[in-house]
């Protein structure tokens, strides 16, 4: 195995690893018992996906080792809560290996059974060593995946259309602002575990307002204007918010599928705040819906051939979707077949979708610098893919370190090669500077100009802001606590002198916890970053503000409320893509 293939395993392996540890939703007793899987106030790092509750029917294999429904029940259980996150939900294999019963049953029980219990160097968690799964739910999880995958129920407009609401319909809302928050240094922070949003004011540091939105919140997005805040969780509920009440309040929800983590709203000239568009790992789809209401329009299904081999694939999830400033078009990701589906909005009964070829496994990114060029992190390639939203076509594909996970990514000028994009990996220690200029700086252009070497690996998000010179790297699911309780900063105009490491889970005066610190996050002006020191449910976790300039804490947030903060979202910054 190479170095980077080793580190890339270590990370991935240790990174569960430590989400394992601390979950502890396994009780010591050998009894299969449905309920148990529910990882219920413990500290997960990837969501439980909300599957597993599905009703699903359970084909009997004569080739397959017997269990009975009960134990069916608890596999299937365990599997969407631990395994299909890697596997897919139909077992077609994504991150992890393909665990389709051509495979398993040919591999056999005891092989299964030595895998599952010990884990592999490739990635795959020792979920029996560690204390996970009890003996018993290793057997059934060793028997569950050699029988066919049960296939969640499809979702589609009629399911879609029973379960929206509008709250407040679009007449009867304010016409102008009716508070006097500062809306575009408001933060909208996702309270991950508890299943809402915290609305905190960026100069006060004071929460708002504190709204339920969904089971596993997962990120915030606004309207073009600015008024309208979407919210999206893991169970495919988006809820919209006004922010020009008097009292910010929902005004519309809809639930678009069993399982998703992307929203979106149009953002070319013309059509602001108009439609609405949200993505689905289950069913694999994406629906657009109207921008004030959020009534459901159209559906396209994601299903089809992959973009290297042209095979079928039945699962292609819906990873992060963009919205172009060149175009009356929406970016998406359909991760499994490595196709991103720009969808023109114009004419939903004509609906015109460029299908862009591009590396498997799509998963998050943003724009660079000038709104142009979407890149997009094929994060089990290894690879960066850059779309031109002008021209609507491939512009290159970059290769970068081991699975890199970019969030939005980071846009500044490197003092030496012009403007660049950045992006951290969750499988290797390094950041990777990528030149974005084709005009000015051509040789540079979709290029990595530079590697630096951050604190570990295990980053998700990097960030830095126009007006900064600092670069701040995370890495929370590193498995030391020391970088995984600590940011990185790089000081762009001197970035061969390397990173100062910031102890933030220490200045946030926590009680003991996991304390992951994760997603570095601007106000409006640029001067300050705001960390969300990340602990389990049950435990202290803190926002902590740091002084941009100074590299000093300046305020830590602190509430009973902000239970298991994550990902933060100011207004003006997410509004106009400032990353
Ligand atoms: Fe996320 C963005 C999927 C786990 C916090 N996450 C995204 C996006 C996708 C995604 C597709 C891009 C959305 C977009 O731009 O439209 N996330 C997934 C997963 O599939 C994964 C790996 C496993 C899971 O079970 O859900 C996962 N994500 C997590 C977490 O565990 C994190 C750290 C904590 C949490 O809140 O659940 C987490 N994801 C985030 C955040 C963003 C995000 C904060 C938005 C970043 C941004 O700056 O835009």
């Amino acid at each position: 195995m190479n170095q980077g293939a080793f580190h890339r395993s270590v990370w991935l392996s240790m990174a569960t690893l430590i989400s394992l540890a601390v979950t502890g939703a396994f009780a010591a007793d050998d009894k299969p018992d449905v309920h148990r899987a529910v990882a219920g106030g413990k500290m997960q790092a990837g969501g439980p996906s909300p599957l597993g509750d599905a009703d699903m029917v359970q084909t009997i294999n004569p080739k397959s080792p017997p269990m009975t429904k009960v134990e069916f029940e608890v596999g299937k259980k365990i599997y969407f809560e631990r395994c299909a996150g890697c596997h897919g939900v139909l077992r077609k294999g994504a991150t992890g290996k393909p665990l389709t019963t051509d495979i398993t049953i040919e591999r056999g029980s005891e092989y299964l059974k030595t895998f599952i219990t010990y884990g592999s160097p490739g990635g795959m968690p020792n979920w029996g060593t560690s204390g996970t799964l009890t003996e018993n739910e290793v057997d059934i999880m060793t028997r569950y995946v050699q029988h066919e995958p049960p296939t969640p129920p499809e979702y589609g407009m009629k399911e879609m259309e029973a379960s929206w609401k509008v709250y407040v319909k679009t007449e009867d809302r304010p016409k102008k602002k009716m508070n006097t928050l500062d809306l575009p240094n408001l933060f909208s922070v996702t309270l991950r575990d508890a299943g809402k949003i915290a609305l905190i004011d960026g100069a006060s540091k004071k929460i708002v307002d504190v709204i339920n939105t969904g089971y596993a919140v997962h990120i915030s997005r606004m309207s073009k204007s600015g008024r309208y805040l979407f919210v999206i969780g893991r169970d495919a509920r988006i809820v919209m918010i006004d922010l020009w009440m008097e009292k910010p309040a929902p005004v519309a929800e809809i639930k678009v599928g069993l399982e998703a983590r992307s929203v979106e709203t149009s953002k070319f000239k013309g059509y602001e705040d108009k439609i609405a568009i949200a993505g689905t790992y289950w069913p694999p789809q994406y629906v657009i819906m109207d921008g004030d209401t959020l009534k459901p329009r159209k559906i396209v299904g994601t299903r089809g051939m992959t973009s290297d081999t042209n095979e079928y694939h039945p699962e292609p999830r819906v990873a992060a979707i963009v919205s172009s400033h060149y175009k009356p078009e929406f970016l998406v990701n359909a991760k499994e077949t490595g196709v991103v589906h720009m969808v023109n909005y114009t004419d939903l009964d004509n609906l015109k979708i460029t299908m862009i070829k591009t590396p498997r496994f799509l998963h998050d990114g943003g724009m660079e610098s000038t709104g142009r060029y979407f890149m997009d992190a094929a994060n089990a390639s290894d690879k960066i893919a850059v779309i031109d939203t002008k021209e609507s076509k491939l512009a290159a594909v970059v290769n970068v370190g081991k699975t890199p996970h970019p969030g939005r990514g980071a846009n500044f000028v490197h003092p030496k090669f012009g403007p660049v994009w950045a992006t951290g990996h969750l499988g290797d220690e390094t950041v990777s500077l990528i030149g974005t200029d084709p005009k000015k700086h051509p040789k540079e252009a979709w290029r990595v100009v530079q590697t630096l070497t951050a604190a570990g690996g295990g980053q998700l998000f990097l960030k830095t802001h126009p007006k900064s010179k600092n670069l701040w790297v995370d890495a929370p699911l590193n498995p030391d606590p020391k970088i995984s309780q600590s940011i990185a900063v790089f000081d762009i105009n001197n970035l061969d002198k390397g990173f100062e490491l910031l102890p933030i889970g220490e200045w946030a005066g926590v009680k003991p916890g996991a304390k992951r610190v994760v997603q570095p996050e601007y106000n409006k002006a640029g001067n300050e970053v705001w960390f969300s020191v990340w602990s389990g449910a049950g435990e202290e976790s803190a926002i902590v503000v740091v002084d941009d300039k100074t590299r000093k804490l300046k305020a830590v947030i602190k509430d009973p409320q902000l239970i298991t903060p994550t990902g933060k979202f100011n207004v003006y910054n997410t509004q106009n893509d400032v990353y």
